[in-house]
């Protein structure tokens, strides 16, 4: 793994002095301050004007109370955050994440790797995130509208097409983003479709958008793959997750002639070596909210659910880390070499851990960061932003070319920077280095702000 260049080490130990108890952003920050050091060898100019110390440092942060009703009638306090990391290249954009292990640090470590991942779609977003720590597992419909209408209630001031456009996360998907718009156009009297993506069809939604992010991921590996002149057919996979990111990558495998072996939720995992059956998963988390492990009481059979131990035990051609961060150890990419893992793309961001990431590099598996192979789903928000703009409707087809191009491009670009920077084949180099430069030219132009 690259070591951070001696002119970057003060600008991460001051990082770390002032976000002092934030581990994953420190996590995030220092491996992109690691690519950096190619950086400035070449461009030190990169170096004036405190450039890396604002970029590391979020335009605005708001914190704030979330009361709300539960359905026993008792008064419920969550907190609620949105950091507005860089709007360089365009009004902030990112996920919501509603999880009980939400804090500031987990939303900044997001809003930095957004801003990175939003600058190499090459679309005019700037990067943030936001959340709360409420948890919606158990809630009833009424009491998730009515924490979704008091989040709202304090965030709409902070939000705008032109201003932050918020879109769903980890706990947040098509039914919150409803409740969350219809509070919006209530509060403003506005309606103002582009203030938010992942919406509904009938309410100015993109189609494509919902499967956006994990088919996004697979295209990408799938170019990865073509480097090497490989294909997924045939191909045993293991996705992580069986959420939103997870369900669609598993779907863009399958289409692809790939065989899901695995799928998991926060719970345990379930290995059915009969390919796993999208509709039955859907059912079980879409329509009916339920876990994981009703996939193999359902199945019965030769189908095991496992509650402890890793998914990444289950050998696999390719894995995609689709549930969350850190989840994929040293110890699980060890077992995945071991067991002749070809590539590893990150539908989840940051679920790799920097021991994890480095064992794959060095054993030359093709590795796809968060940032880059899981860009397809803001991309697509930005063009839901786009057909908001010009009242505009688009085919699924058409949007769907529109995110397959987009992937090509991201992972071209990638490899082209990781290539110009001396190091070919290096994902994780080439992601940081093409959405820091991105970022940083537009930094220069609009003066010290
Ligand atoms: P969902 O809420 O739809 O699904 C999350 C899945 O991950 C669930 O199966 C959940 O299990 C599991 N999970 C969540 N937290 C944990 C945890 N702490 N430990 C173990 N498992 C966990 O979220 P998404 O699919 O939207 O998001 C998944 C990942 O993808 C996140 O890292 C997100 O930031 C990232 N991402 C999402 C995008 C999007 O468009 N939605 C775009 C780009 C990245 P359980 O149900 O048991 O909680
Ligand atoms: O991490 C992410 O890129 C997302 N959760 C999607 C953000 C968006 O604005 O669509």
């Amino acid at each position: 793994m690259s070591q951070i260049d001696e002119k970057l080490e003060p600008i991460l130990a001051e990082v770390l002095r002032r976000n002092a108890g934030e581990p994953e952003f420190h996590q995030a920050v220092r491996e992109v301050l690691e690519s950096l050091g190619r950086v400035i060898a070449k461009h030190p100019d990169y170096l004036n004007n405190a450039l890396i110390e604002r970029i590391c440092e979020p335009e605005r942060q708001i914190i704030f109370r979330i009361p709300w009703v539960d359905d026993a009638g008792q008064v419920q306090i969550n907190r609620g955050f949105r950091v507005q990391f860089n709007s360089a290249l365009g009004p902030y954009k990112g996920g919501v994440r509603f999880h009980p292990s939400v804090n500031v640090g987990i939303i900044k470590f997001l809003g930095f790797e957004q801003t990175f991942k939003n600058a190499l779609t090459g679309m005019p977003i700037g990067g943030g995130k936001g959340g709360s720590d409420f948890n919606p597992r158990g809630r009833s419909d009424a009491e998730i509208m009515r924490f979704c209408q008091s989040f709202m209630t304090e965030l709409y001031r902070h939000l705008g097409e032109y201003t932050d456009v918020p879109a769903g996360d980890i706990g947040v998907g098509g039914r919150e983003i409803g409740y969350l718009f219809g509070q919006y156009k209530r509060l403003t009297n506005r309606y103002e479709a582009g203030v938010l993506t992942g919406k509904g069809l009938v309410y100015g939604g993109s189609r494509a958008r919902t499967e956006a992010t994990g088919y996004g991921a697979v295209y990408f590996v799938e170019r990865m793959l073509a480097t090497r002149d490989r294909d997924l057919g045939g191909l045993r996979a293991v996705v992580s997750g069986s959420g939103n990111v997870a369900i669609y990558a598993m779907e863009k495998l399958a289409e692809f002639g790939g065989k899901v072996v695995a799928c998991s939720d926060s719970n345990g995992y379930v290995v059915d070596e009969d390919g796993i059956d999208l509709d039955l998963v859907k059912e079980i988390k879409e329509v009916r909210r339920g876990r994981i492990s009703e996939y193999a009481k359902a199945k019965g059979g030769t189908v095991k659910y496992i509650d402890d131990g890793s998914i990444w035990d289950v050998p696999c051609h390719i894995a995609l880390p689709s549930a969350t961060q850190n989840e994929l150890t040293g110890r699980d990419s060890r077992e995945l070499v071991k067991n002749g893992v070809l590539a590893v793309g990150e539908g989840a961001n940051m679920p790799s851990t920097p021991e994890a990431v480095r064992i794959f590099q060095e054993a030359g598996v093709l590795f796809a960061p968060g940032k880059a192979a899981n860009a397809g789903g803001v991309a697509t928000s930005a063009l839901e932003m786009q057909q908001n703009a010009s009242r505009d409707s688009w085919t699924f087809e058409q949007t769907e070319a529109r995110l397959a191009g987009i992937m090509r491009d991201i992972h071209d670009r990638c490899a082209a920077t990781a290539e110009e920077y001396g190091a070919p084949g290096d994902y994780v180099l080439g992601a940081n280095i093409a959405g820091f430069v991105r970022v940083a030219e537009a930094m220069e132009a609009l003066g010290v702000i």
